[in-house]
């Protein structure tokens, strides 16, 4: 940490850091929504799928994000595990039109939720009901009753509509997680860390 990180870190003029892990099938628009947070000089102008998966960083106005944009192939879907005990919150992006595979973005988010390092923690969980543009699509309320999300009782979560490609929805995002991983990134908040 360089000599004006830390002195600014004193000062309290340095934002406070939250890792968080962005999931969810490929195709579901995770790229294309961190891409949009990221301030406009800083985006990319070409999406393409992620191999394995790369860190982003972008901020709101009180917390910087540094995110695990995780690549949603079949294939690569092993690595998301090797990095849930560093996660801080979690962002999962559904693709809202593609009914066939609700099942399987169920399926790997069953097995998120199950996993030894994200079971028993209270670790906040942003949804995405992304491409909403899309005719398609179905409502976040009905991809909601999909994954079942109303059994995930024991950590903080909330859903919302998203079109990433014209940055609907996404602010909405950020302020909750903003809301909640203040919690989580406050030391003197033991509860959040369980
Ligand atoms: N219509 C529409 N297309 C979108 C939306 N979000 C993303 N896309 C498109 O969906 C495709 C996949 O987007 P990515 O952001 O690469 O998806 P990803 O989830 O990161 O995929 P992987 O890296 O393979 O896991 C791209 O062609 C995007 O332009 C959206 O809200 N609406
Ligand atoms: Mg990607």
């Amino acid at each position: 940490m360089g000599l004006l990180d830390r002195l600014s870190g004193l000062l309290g003029l340095k934002k406070k850091e939250v890792h968080v892990l962005c999931l969810g099938l490929d195709n579901s628009g995770k790229t294309t929504i961190i891409n949009k947070l990221k301030p406009s000089n800083a985006q990319c102008q070409d999406i393409v799928p992620t191999i394995g998966f790369s860190i982003e960083k972008f901020k709101s106005s009180s917390l910087s994000f540094t995110v695990f944009d995780m690549s949603g192939q079949g294939r690569y879907r092993n690595l998301w595990e090797h990095y849930y005990k560093d996660g801080q919150a979690i962002i999962f992006v559904i693709d809202s039109s593609d009914k066939l595979r609700m099942v399987v973005a169920k399926e790997e988010l069953d097995t998120l939720l199950n996993h030894p390092d994200i079971k028993h923690r209270r670790i906040p969980i942003l949804f995405f009901a992304n491409k909403m543009d899309l005719r398609d699509a179905v409502t976040s309320v009905k991809v909601s009753q999909l994954l079942c999300l109303e059994n995930i009782k024991d950590k903080p979560w909330h859903i919302c509509a998203s079109d990433a490609i014209r940055g609907e929805g996404l602010q909405e995002g950020v302020d909750w997680l903003q809301g909640t991983s203040h919690a989580i990134s406050d030391p003197s908040c033991e509860d959040m860390k369980r």
